[in-house]
């Protein structure tokens, strides 16, 4: 029925991820700013959400998903991300490495390393989709890492080898972060000579372990905005180590034949 708005096709529901996510947050603020009081929402995981994003374009549906960039979802869908006029999602943010304090004493080496990795939305991109199309996730590492060796040995030069040296890393399960963890890790174990264990855990444990000196870093911060909270609850006992990767941006995703373009569309 033509005369029948999004809010009431979508039952004003907006698919979302796990709760603690700051992309989370970021969404129920929207709700607040843009006075869309009978919206919610709906929590799940990324998975899940990626599931029900398919299923809606399979059925030429309407859905309205939480999403970010770098993210495989882009290659493999016609999406749009909603403007946001008010800048509630942050605009363009930026990936930060995190470490412990006493790691640059303990292991020089990791830390040098971990001080010059940096790279390009692409790249993430390209290792998130080869992971979503089924490969194992340290094979996919090998693979980006065989085809980018020259800036792989910007991240090395300069660094000794860990001799069997043992690392421990939080991650969470977002794919962008299931995808960096897994580069690094294959970096540090195939050209340095570390071990490295990648923990899964929720976000604020993620940021948590680090602070604590139980994990030895995270390169997963999505800051200044998304993981704001995180990072002003631990900063005094972490070690920031500045940015891996710039870029990113988050918002309320939407398939591209849909005839809504701004957050504000959503109150008709
Ligand atoms: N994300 C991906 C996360 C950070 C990485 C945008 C889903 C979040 O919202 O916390």
């Amino acid at each position: 029925n033509e005369s029948t708005s999004v809010g009431e096709k979508l039952e004003y529901t907006i698919t979302g991820i796990d709760p603690g996510a700051g992309i989370m947050g970021q969404a129920e603020d929207a709700l607040k700013e843009y006075s869309l009081d009978n919206w919610e929402i709906q929590s799940s995981s990324g998975a899940a959400m990626t599931a029900a994003l398919e299923k809606a374009i399979d059925e030429k549906k309407p859905i309205i998903v939480t999403g970010w960039i770098p993210h495989w979802k882009f290659m493999r869908f016609d999406l749009k991300m909603l403007d946001d006029p008010k800048g509630v999602f942050g605009g363009e943010e930026q990936i930060n490495t995190l470490v412990r304090k006493g790691l640059e004493e303990d292991m020089p080496g990791a830390y040098k390393f971990f001080d010059q990795f940096n790279w390009e939305p692409e790249h993430l991109q390209d290792v998130m989709l080869s992971i979503e199309e089924g490969k194992e996730e340290q094979k996919a590492a090998e693979e980006w890492v065989k085809e980018h060796e020259d800036l792989v040995s910007t991240w090395t030069e300069g660094v000794e080898s860990g001799n069997g040296k043992e690392i421990k890393m939080t991650y969470v399960s977002w794919s962008d972060v299931i995808a960096s963890s897994n580069v690094v890790k294959y970096v540090l174990e195939n050209k340095l000579d570390y071990n490295v264990e990648l923990v899964l855990v929720e976000p604020g444990p993620m940021f948590a372990s680090v602070a604590e000196g139980d994990a030895d870093a995270m390169i997963g911060a999505w800051l200044p905005s998304t993981h704001k909270s995180y990072l002003e609850q631990y900063k005094e006992d972490l070690v920031d180590l500045g940015v891996n990767l710039t870029g990113t941006r988050n918002g309320l995703v939407v398939p591209s034949y849909m005839d809504i373009d701004s957050i504000e569309d959503l109150k008709a």
